[in-house]
């Protein structure tokens, strides 16, 4: 093979192993076709790696084995017929793909075959989950006669049980076998299982590290991206503000209901086109059809178990309000439920219970402006709850997370709901520099400049803390 053709790799085995599980995974497209029954893949389908315009791998997909011993059996006859040697056997397998009757006869194995025939090298999947058994032998055979380069993958499905005995059986057929978990490989799985392809032919060495170059760059642009997504949202929202325009002698009490709803329902809006940014930014395209379902119950944006969950703790965040209060340069009037935080008042028995201490009772407050050319308006908003922004920011950054950690295979929904998120905690700079840029953010009348400042400081605290986020794992309450 030349050194300008790029590596294919065939994914092929038994029906249901994790087949399409495994291409979805490493392709990063949850646009495979997974399913819970066989023959889901009819057709082998490539799925071509690119980065910066160069094709660097291929990944075909294929249907599983259904005739491996028929199969078998008509290769050794046509070798007996023809004396051939173990030399001859691709040649044959190569006669099988282009005959006609085989076509008919077995469909699913001619469709396998055929990237092998092609030059294509093999991936072959097995489930640790269920014992070995020599019925897999006539595939791994015949996989044999391909004479292509070959590695072999335990995927342990539901158990790690049998992973031992699959291990001698398919050494004895392949020169490297591997264990991963195709629903849950995280990043370093893959990244290491794709170096290894680069082990299976010489020419493959700098294509498949070019892919893994690729892979991080990846990784590091979508956070690089979410990060942003997460600094525009909280602009959008720690600014909103939602107005009414009140007629002379109005009460402007009788708006402060609907103003509130409103002022919600946007927030709402503001965090779902946001939620759906990053999921694309991640390549996740039929996520959202999925979690829709979901997001109508989970609307707990303002709930008490989100405001537990993601808001910071009382002293945290009297000491992060006094940080970005000061350095906003403006007075700390972050007034919550009457009482000052900085006060120290137990104010906590005063407003009810938990939420009135983490301040979700009250997002923003209902004013009255009077307008330069005469007239009045009822706002509602930007909020001034020091807590706010945190929520928010925790928020985004689980649902981050939670996508970063996630493989293209699974087509379960986003699991959001705050009561199974575990804490994601920060450190007391990360909290203070959070605050002072919350309070920017929320500054009424902000020029653009420092509103775009402001966003960008903000995005590359977001990206410090979503790559050191990357390195941990999230505990699930
Ligand atoms: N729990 C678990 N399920 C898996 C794993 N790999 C595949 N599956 C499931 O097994 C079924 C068949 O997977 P699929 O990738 O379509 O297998 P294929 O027929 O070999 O392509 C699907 O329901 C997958 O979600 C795994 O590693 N763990
Ligand atoms: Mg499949």
């Amino acid at each position: 093979m030349s050194v300008d053709v790029a590596p294919r790799l065939a994914v092929v085995g038994h029906p249901n192993k994790g087949k399409s599980s495994l291409v979805a995974t490493l392709a990063e497209d949850d646009s495979v076709a997974i399913g819970a029954t066989p023959g889901t893949t009819r057709h082998a389908r490539e799925y071509p790696m690119r980065a910066d315009g160069r094709l660097l791998y291929t990944l075909v997909d294929t249907p599983g084995f259904q005739r491996a011993r028929q199969v078998l059996a008509w290769l050794v006859r046509r070798a007996e017929e023809r004396s051939a040697t173990a030399a001859d056997r691709p040649a044959l397998v190569a006669e099988l793909v282009a005959d006609r009757e085989c076509a008919a006869r077995f469909p699913d194995e001619v469709e396998l075959l055929r990237p092998l025939v092609e030059g294509a090298g093999i991936l072959y999947v097995v489930d640790g989950g269920v014992p070995y058994g020599p019925e897999y032998e006539a595939e791994m055979e015949v996989l044999r006669w391909t004479g292509r380069p070959s590695m072999a993958i335990v995927n342990p499905i539901g158990s790690n049980e049998h992973v031992e005995a699959w291990k001698a059986g398919l050494g004895q057929f392949f020169r490297v076998v591997r264990v991963v978990d195709a629903l849950h490989a995280d990043f370093e799985t893959r990244r290491r299982l794709l170096l290894a392809f680069a082990e299976l032919e010489a020419d493959w060495r700098e294509p498949i590290e070019a892919a893994v170059a690729a892979l991080d760059a990846l990784r590091a642009s979508r956070r690089r991206r979410a990060s942003h997504e997460i600094a525009a949202l909280l602009a959008d929202a720690l600014g909103l503000v939602v107005e009414r325009r009140l007629e002379p002698d109005e009460d402007p009490s009788r708006h402060a209901a609907e103003l509130e709803v409103e002022y919600k329902r946007e927030l709402v809006r503001l965090e779902r086109a946001h939620r759906r940014r990053v999921q694309a930014v991640y390549d996740y395209h039929d996520l959202e059809a999925r979690a829709a379902e979901l997001e109508v119950i989970e609307e707990d944006l303002f709930s008490e178990g989100t405001w537990l969950r993601f808001g910071l703790r009382r002293r945290d965040l009297v000491s992060a309000g006094a940080a970005g209060g000061a350095a906003a340069g403006g007075a700390i009037d972050v007034a919550l439920g009457g009482a000052s935080l900085l006060a120290g008042v137990a104010i906590g028995a005063a407003v009810g219970g938990v939420l009135g201490w983490l301040g979700a009772g009250r997002l923003a407050e209902l004013r009255v402006i009077d307008r330069p050319l005469g007239g009045r308006l009822a706002r509602y908003g930007p909020s001034r709850n020091p807590n706010f922004g945190f929520v928010l920011f925790g928020r985004a950054r689980y649902h981050c997370g939670l996508l970063a950690r996630r493989t293209h295979a699974m087509r379960d929904a986003i699991d959001l709901d705050a009561e199974r998120a575990a804490r994601q905690p920060l450190d007391s700079k990360e909290r203070n520099e959070l605050a002072r840029l919350f309070a920017t953010l929320r500054r009424p009348g902000l020029p653009a400049a420092a509103r775009a400042e402001g966003v960008a400081s903000l995005a590359g605290s977001a990206a410090a803390i979503l790559e050191a986020d990357e390195g941990r794992p999230i505990e699930r309450a």
